[in-house]
This record gives C-alpha cells, sequence and structure tokens, in this order.
C-alpha cells in the first residue's frame, strides 16, 4: 500500500505529536509513525515541568485547554544543601516569567487527543520503520502496520525518534559527530498519590546523594534520589526510598512528608549527549533522537518543544513563502539552544550530585558555590534565567 504526505513524522513522543499539531495548524499536512501502541505511550511517566515557552508552543498549537486549566504556576524553587533550604524567586528574578508543573503524560495525552479529534493519521504499532533516499528530492519510509506492507513518499521526514531511534543512525557516520557524557549515576523515581512536602519543588544535595521533591498535582507527588548505577529496582521497596528521602531532605522537610504506596518507580540512567548536525539532506532530527540532557535542570521535554517550533516555522516558511532559509539554518539554531540547557543540565547536576570519585576538595567547591547561590541575588538570577529557559534568540558560534 502506498501513500503521499509533505512531511513524515517518525515517533509519537512529546516532539513528534507537537511537530504535527503545529504543521496541522500550518496547513502542512503530515503522518506521524509510531512503534508501540497508543497504551505503552500514554502511559510513560516522565517529565514535569514546563518552561513559558512550551507552554507557549502548545497554546499555538491550540492543545492548552486543560492545561490551563490544571497546570500548577511555579513561581520558584528551593536549592537545599544539607538539610538547609533556600529560595530561588524565579519570578521576581526574570521579570515576571515562571515554570508551570504539568505532567509529561498529560501533553501527551492532550496532543493524541487533538490528532484523534481530527481524525489525523497518527499510526501507532508501525513495526520495522525504515528511511529512504533522505538524501534526494523524494525521500519516502517503509512499515509494516496490521501485517501490511507499507510506503509512504514524502518531500521530509523529521525523527523525532528519542534515543533509540531509527532516524539519527540514518545518518551516515562520516557526518554525524556525537559529544557524549554519561554519569557514573541513574534516579530512582517514585510517584505516589500523596500530598507534596512543598507548594515548591525541592532540589537537595546532601552528603547521602541528591534527592528531588517534585508533584504532578496537590495531591499526586513525585520524588526522585540519586543512585548508583548498580542499584536494582527490587531493594528499594517502597519504605527504604521514603526513608531514605527523608534523610536527604532533612529534618525541616521530612515530617512534612506524606508517605503512601508507589504507583511507579523507576531507575533511568544520567547522560548528556548531542548529536550534530540535525539535518541531513530531506531528514530533521528534534528531541531526544538528537540531544539528552540529565533531568537535574528538566530540560529535556522543554528542548524537544523548542526544536520543533523552530523546525513548524521553517516548514510553514518554507511552502507558504518559498523561503528555505528557515530549514537550512534549523541545525544551527536548534543546536545553539541545545548546547546552553546541556551546558545549564550538566552544571545543575555538578553542583547537586555525589559523584563516587569526589575528593574533599570536590565537595568544598560544591559546597561554596551553593553558598555563594544562597548568598548572591546575581548568582540566583544566573539560576533563574536558565530554569525558565532561555529565549530561542541566543545562539552561539563554535
Ligand atoms: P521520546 O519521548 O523518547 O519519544 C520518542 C518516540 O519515538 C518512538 N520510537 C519510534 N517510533 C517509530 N519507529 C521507531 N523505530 C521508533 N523508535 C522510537 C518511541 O516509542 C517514542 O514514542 O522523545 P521526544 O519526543 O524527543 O521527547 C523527549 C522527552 O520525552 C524527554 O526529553 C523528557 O522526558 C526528559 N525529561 C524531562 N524533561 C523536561 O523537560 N522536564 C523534566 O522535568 C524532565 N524530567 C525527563 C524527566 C526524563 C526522565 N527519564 C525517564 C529519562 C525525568 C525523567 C526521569
Ligand atoms: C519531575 O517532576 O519529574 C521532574 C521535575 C524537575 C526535574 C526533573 C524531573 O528537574
Amino acid at each position: 500500500m502506498q501513500s503521499r504526505t509533505q512531511v513524515a513524522i517518525i515517533g509519537a513522543g512529546p516532539a513528534g505529536l507537537l511537530l504535527s499539531q503545529l504543521l496541522h495548524v500550518g496547513g502542512i499536512d503530515c503522518v506521524v509513525l509510531e512503534r508501540q501502541t497508543q497504551s505503552h505511550v500514554e502511559a510513560r511517566i516522565r517529565a514535569g515541568v514546563l518552561e513559558p515557552g512550551t507552554v507557549e508552543l502548545l497554546e499555538r498549537a491550540g492543545v492548552a485547554t486543560r492545561l490551563q486549566r490544571e497546570g500548577l504556576p511555579h513561581h520558584g524553587f528551593h536549592l537545599m544543601l544539607d538539610g538547609r533550604p533556600f529560595r530561588i524567586d524565579m519570578h521576581a528574578l526574570t521579570g515576571g516569567r515562571s515554570v508551570t508543573v504539568y505532567g509529561q503524560t498529560e501533553v501527551t495525552h492532550d496532543l493524541i487527543a487533538a490528532h484523534q479529534a481530527r481524525g489525523a493519521e497518527l499510526i501507532f504499532s508501525a513495526a520495522d520503520v525504515r528511511l529512504h533516499a533522505v538524501e534526494s528530492d523524494a525521500p519516502f519510509v517503509t512499515f509494516s502496520h496490521d501485517g501490511m506492507q507499507r510506503r509512504i513518499d514524502c518531500d521530509y521526514i523529521v525523527g523525532c525518534d528519542g534515543y533509540h531511534g531509527v532516524s539519527r543512525p540514518s545518518i551516515p557516520a562520516s557526518v554525524l559527530r556525537s559529544f557524549e557524557r554519561v554519569y557514573p549515576f541513574g534516579w530512582l523515581g517514585l510517584l505516589a498519590d500523596v500530598p507534596p512536602c512543598d507548594e515548591e519543588l525541592i532540589y537537595s544535595n546532601h552528603a547521602r546523594g541528591f534527592a528531588l521533591a517534585s508533584m504532578r498535582s496537590h495531591t499526586r507527588s513525585r520524588y526522585y534520589v540519586q543512585v548508583p548505577l548498580s542499584e536494582k529496582l527490587e531493594d528499594w521497596p517502597d519504605d527504604r526510598i521514603w526513608d531514605e528521602l527523608a534523610l536527604r531532605l532533612g529534618p525541616e522537610v521530612a515530617p512534612r512528608m506524606t508517605r503512601g504506596p508507589s504507583i511507579e518507580k523507576s531507575i533511568a540512567p544520567l547522560r548528556s549527549f548531542v548529536a550534530e548536525p540535525m539535518r541531513y539532506g530531506r531528514l530533521f532530527l528534534a528531541g531526544d533522537a538528537a540531544h539528552i540532557v540529565p533531568p537535574t535542570g528538566a530540560k529535556g521535554l522543554n528542548l524537544a518543544a523548542s526544536d520543533v517550533g523552530i523546525l513548524a516555522e521553517a516548514f510553514i516558511d518554507a511552502y507558504r513563502g518559498g523561503s528555505l532559509a528557515g530549514l537550512e539554518t534549523y541545525s544551527s539554531r536548534a543546536l545553539a539552544r541545545v548546547w546552553m540547557a546541556e551546558r545549564f543540565s550538566w552544571w545543575f547536576t555538578g553542583l547537586t550530585h555525589r559523584f563516587p570519585d569526589m575528593d574533599e576538595f570536590a565537595r568544598h567547591m560544591q559546597v561554596a558555590e551553593l553558598n555563594y547561590i544562597r548568598a548572591s541575588s546575581h548568582a540566583q538570577t544566573v539560576v533563574a534565567e536558565n530554569y525558565v529557559g532561555l529565549p530561542l534568540s541566543y545562539s552561539c558560534s563554535s
């Protein structure tokens, strides 16, 4: 079976779904191919913090009604050193900007619902997706679905298929450069239907390791503790996680923590990764397919959104006005912002985590830097403006 579209999108994570929705609003025809089932995609628990730029894109895409009703505006967050918290007043330090706490699960759900309401071609359980002729003017994708072999011809292909997808490996190794840091620890996450311990997020640097107190709503909490990569989930019954959180969040916060049974638990490794370029011929990469950040700065989903924001505008310019300039400069413009977020996520991870090879000197450097941030509004502004997200116009040359 053969069909045709303007843009074929691989992957129905937030990058692929948001791009497809923005293209639809711009009058561009596209098809989204997803390897997993709809229920698998909708069940994934991941990010929780949206930058204002991401919220604007979701509004532009027409999928922000529930987000505006249920999303929690957060004007600040807390940094903590060995149990002593101090607040970063994001709102005051950035001229009125704030983040919104709204789960990636909800964003994905809203985007899928919008696709299905308009009868868009969103194909789940697409097996053996392959990209062809991406360096030519007539690229196409093949896959099998419901036991049928299918081919979709298109003008462009966008790889939004995450770190383990097929799109990035479709770029020849002689063209692709990658840059990577793998961290010697992971995050053990716990989701529970209990009220959060604080109205705002708490990032804690503790001698026993990093901990984060986050949330999804007033009745659902999300917590993380740093663990060695060798740890097994089965060795962490809920009580052990709650006990560890109580120690790492300290005597001021621990009494406010409501314990309850976990509804999800997982261990995620931490990695910084960038692939360059983000375009090869008629193939574009966006989101985790091109870059990964450690979750400490809450940047992964937001970077996926800013990539597709830049790319959607470039496609609209190309189809409406005939200018290819936006598509030609996509990779360098997206990468400029990606590297800024990579830097912040790497720095914030280094500031807040225990590294196995850390000596006394390195520990003193962390303590000195956290105390400096505590004392200096200038240092706090640097943290705040990175956390709410740098403007798209931030660019650099290498
Ligand atoms: P995704 O979400 O990985 O989606 C890729 C989709 O592509 C599909 N796919 C394929 N489809 C067809 N054919 C193939 N061959 C395919 N191979 C893969 C996959 O099934 C999937 O549906 O990438 P996308 O869209 O780029 O979105 C990126 C975000 O999901 C990710 O960056 C964030 O979740 C990262 N992240 C956070 N980001 C934030 O902005 N704020 C946060 O607070 C935040 N917290 C987190 C996080 C990630 C975490 N984990 C689990 C790594 C917390 C954690 C614990
Ligand atoms: C989350 O709630 O999942 C979350 C929040 C902030 C982060 C990372 C994850 O930095």
